[in-house]
């Protein structure tokens, strides 16, 4: 994927309008599709680059592979620095831009539910208007994310949903750690998903992120689902069993797990522990009520 990623670089001049992003398609399915509701890819973004502000109702991610702060994302007005493993939310119809000040190239997984906005029929696309680029906000005291924790303004009606979310791998991190002498689930190791500050809810309305930590050794049990992920590997190396195939995995691999396919975790280190990212359309499934496990 590196190498397409350098290939496009040089086919793609600029990025423009468009993103240089590479997707995962999933030769069982049509195109653009990593399951039957997710599309994931990995995009790169060279020195100098800014990828124009846009907004769509795709709802996205990005998990940050390669950056070093100074590279960001603006969305809706917020300014959202990437460092590695940040998770970066643009949810349906906010305006995103991201942009490269810096000497080195930036490198990000995307994470869209393109195929089920397929589906629907209901991709709407708009560019931002007259400007590359959109106004960022000054402050940062102005910015939506700082009214999602403990405690928020008295004097706002502050938005709940759709909002520019930076989850800080430095955050995030310790909390994963923090939790993992805890049992977990016996088929997902410790994972926690991340969850929408203002509500307590899913990521998006569409997706939800989880960070799952594997033990050494751990080697999960089997169980299947009504809903689809598609996962990146943050650390470590393993084998994911789905339905008769054993997905080998190393640090920075992408795979994907359709839904109600039979799959179990390994993590093959006896001394280093495995670290998944995921996005799952859990929050589809159950709006329908069609959530079942097994
Ligand atoms: C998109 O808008 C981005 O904004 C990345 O960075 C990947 C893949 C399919 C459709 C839209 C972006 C995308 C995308």
């Amino acid at each position: 994927v590196h190498e397409k990623l350098l290939e496009a670089c040089d086919v793609l001049e600029e990025s423009f309008t468009a993103r240089r992003s590479v997707l995962f398609g999933n030769p069982g399915l049509h195109d653009n599709a990593t399951t039957h509701t997710l599309l994931m890819g990995v995009q790169m973004i060279k020195p100098g680059e800014i990828a124009w502000a846009h907004r769509h109702t795709l709802a996205a991610i990005r998990l940050v592979i390669k950056g070093d702060g100074k590279v960001f994302t603006v969305v809706d007005g917020e300014k959202c620095p990437m460092e590695p493993y940040d998770l970066i939310l643009t949810p349906q119809w906010t305006w995103h831009d991201h942009r490269n000040p810096t000497k080195e190239t930036a490198i990000w997984v995307d994470a869209l539910d393109v195929p089920f906005l397929l589906g629907l029929n209901q991709p709407f696309y708009e560019p931002y208007p007259g400007n590359k680029v959109q106004t960022m906000r000054e402050k940062t005291g102005e910015y939506l994310q700082q009214r999602s924790g403990a405690v928020r303004p008295t004097w706002e009606n502050t938005k709940k949903e759709n909002l520019p979310m930076r989850y800080a791998w430095k955050d995030i991190e310790p909390q994963l750690r923090a939790l993992a002498e805890q049992p977990g689930s016996p088929y997902d190791g410790v994972a926690l998903e991340y969850v929408n500050p203002m509500t307590g809810g899913r990521t998006l309305r569409t997706l939800s992120c989880w960070i799952q930590l594997l033990r050494p050794g751990e080697h999960t049990k089997k169980h299947r689902h009504t809903s689809s992920a598609a996962y990146f590997v943050v650390a470590g190396e393993g084998a994911t069993i789905v339905g008769d195939k054993t997905l080998e995995w190393n640090r920075h691999d992408g795979f994907a797990v359709p839904n109600w396919a039979w799959h179990e975790h390994i993590n093959r280190s006896k001394t280093k522990e495995a670290i998944l990212f995921s996005v799952n359309d859990i929050p589809i499934v159950e709006a329908f009520n069609l959530y079942r496990e097994e």
